[in-house]
């Protein structure tokens, strides 16, 4: 696939679907941008990022941290969400206005009105930083989308299908992107290629990437 500017001007729309019910909406967040970032500051500063361990005793490369009632973990017993931060003990952070509104709209434009995310899990990328082919499944209620901002130095989102051994695609996501899986598209198979070093003007050499979510 080849995202050159003449492909960005000659869109229709920045809506660019990746599956049935999944859609990337290029810039969306780039107004919001400024107070996603302050937003994020404060949450880090009450539930650091951490590297957590997975169930089969690796640790991973991305670093994470929660805000909202429910926060996602991982450790040697297996993934869940949980409402306190294991590392504190304290709640997570309250999920900020703008968070919230921002993954409403998203949903909304992409054909799920009335989202009402109740966990947010943020994953911090450094160079080298990848996320292995997986799904999303320690959520209760399949029939909620999840919303996804992008931060930072691009990436490539690898989506696939229902099986692990689906050929995925690639899908490259810059700063201020916003994307929205549901339906028939919630359990397919997703990852994120090891980022390449790159420098962003407002966050160096990193990528944040938050995904709103209905745990509960
Ligand atoms: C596609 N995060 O946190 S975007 C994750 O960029 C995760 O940090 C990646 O995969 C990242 O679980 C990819 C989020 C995403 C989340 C859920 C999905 C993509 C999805 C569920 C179904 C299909
Ligand atoms: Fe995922």
């Amino acid at each position: 696939m080849n995202l050159d500017l003449f492909d960005f001007t000659a869109a229709s729309s920045a809506v660019e679907p990746i599956g049935r019910r999944s859609v990337i909406l290029r810039g969306l967040a780039l107004p919001d941008a400024p107070q996603l970032m302050q937003a994020l500051a404060m949450l880090e500063s009450e539930a650091p990022f951490r590297h957590m361990a997975t169930p089969g005793g690796r640790t991973m490369s991305v670093a994470l941290t929660n805000c909202g009632e429910w926060g996602w973990v991982s450790d040697s017993r297996g993934y869940r969400y949980t409402r306190l931060d294991p590392m504190t003990d304290r709640p997570w952070p309250a999920m900020p206005a703008i968070f919230a509104s921002l993954a409403e709209r998203a949903a909304q434009a992409a054909g799920f009105p009335g989202f009402r995310p109740d966990a947010c899990l943020v994953n911090r990328y450094l160079p080298g930083s990848r996320m292995a082919l997986h799904q999303d499944r320690n959520e209760r209620d399949f029939s909620a989308p999840i919303v996804s901002v992008s931060l930072g130095i691009p990436a490539v989102f690898l989506f696939g299908g229902h099986s692990r051994t689906d050929r995925p695609g690639r899908h490259p996501l810059f700063h201020g992107d916003v994307v929205v899986w549901g339906g028939e598209d919630r359990l397919r198979y997703h990852g994120i290629l090891p980022l390449r070093e790159a420098h962003h003007p407002a966050l160096g050499a990193k990528r944040i990437n938050f995904t709103l979510r209905k745990a509960s």
